[in-house]
């Protein structure tokens, strides 16, 4: 069942732009984290930063799932924000694709362990302390049994804790998107987590004003009726937030540069 959490609605498609966010919110919502612990670290100092600069109001981070796979700190990204209880500010976690995968091997789909690991699943058992190599020549019904014993049974509890969106005001927080056509309520969670196009290229606005993660740009991609924040932490070194208040938008980003490749 679709897990749906709202603060505040208007009748659909009654928005005028720009879109808003209810009065009295801020809302920080952070791109998919992949396993970049350091730079999840450095964008929550910058955001706990931001709301100490510029306090008031009721303060939301959400997170826009695949916190796990493709990075090298799963599970530190995992424990941080499983135990991460700011002062003051409310977190809300929605679910992408690689915690969908994860949480389907846990609950026996031993069939997608192959799957898993090819498509960054290898960095997050590593980072649990499994050899991906290992796990690939078990049975299925062994690498399954590995990784609930292995991950901490609170680990995946958060994982499967986390919403399918949220919605405040004109804006809508999914994974991956939403189907262009389709009420809000009757949108399928596959889509919502898994959905390329035709919500990317989709030329118009929607009932909502969609923020989402899922898919890689170098720039935050905003369009009429969508803003892309996955700005490829694992595969760019940036992690970003979008602050919304009111109908004000700003970014915040962490960024790493590789070794060797720093700028003088
Ligand atoms: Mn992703």
């Amino acid at each position: 069942m679709m897990r749906a959490t709202s603060f505040w609605q208007k009748p659909a498609a009654t928005w005028q732009v720009p879109p808003a966010i209810p009065d009295g919110h801020r809302i920080y919502a952070v791109g998919d984290v992949h396993g970049q612990d350091h730079l999840l670290a450095d964008l929550l100092v910058q955001i706990e930063a931001d709301i100490s600069a510029r306090p008031g109001g009721e303060m939301t981070i959400v997170f826009l799932g695949d916190l796990i796979d493709r990075g090298p700190k799963s599970a530190e990204v995992v424990e941080r924000l499983r135990t991460y209880r700011p002062i003051g500010i409310r977190t809300e976690f929605l679910a992408g694709n690689h915690e969908e995968v994860l949480l389907r091997i846990l609950e026996g789909e031993g069939s997608l362990v192959a799957d898993w690991l090819r498509f960054g699943g290898a960095h997050c058992a590593r980072s649990y302390g499994l050899s991906a190599s290992r796990l690939a020549k078990m049975s299925l019904a062994d690498a399954v049994e590995t990784l609930r014993s292995t991950i901490p049974a609170e680990h995946q509890a958060f994982l499967a804790s986390f919403g399918d969106t949220l919605r405040a005001g004109d804006y809508l927080f999914v994974h991956a998107g939403i189907r262009p056509g389709v009420a809000l309520a009757e949108q399928a969670q596959i889509d919502l987590r898994w959905i390329r196009e035709p919500f990317l290229d989709h030329p118009v606005r929607h009932d909502v004003m969609v923020v989402h993660g899922h898919t890689i740009t170098e720039q935050v991609d905003e369009r009429a009726g969508r803003i892309g924040i996955d700005t490829g932490a694992y595969k760019h070194g940036v992690l970003t937030a979008l602050v919304l208040e009111g109908t004000q938008r700003r970014i915040i980003q962490a960024r790493f540069t590789p070794v060797g490749q720093e700028r003088h």
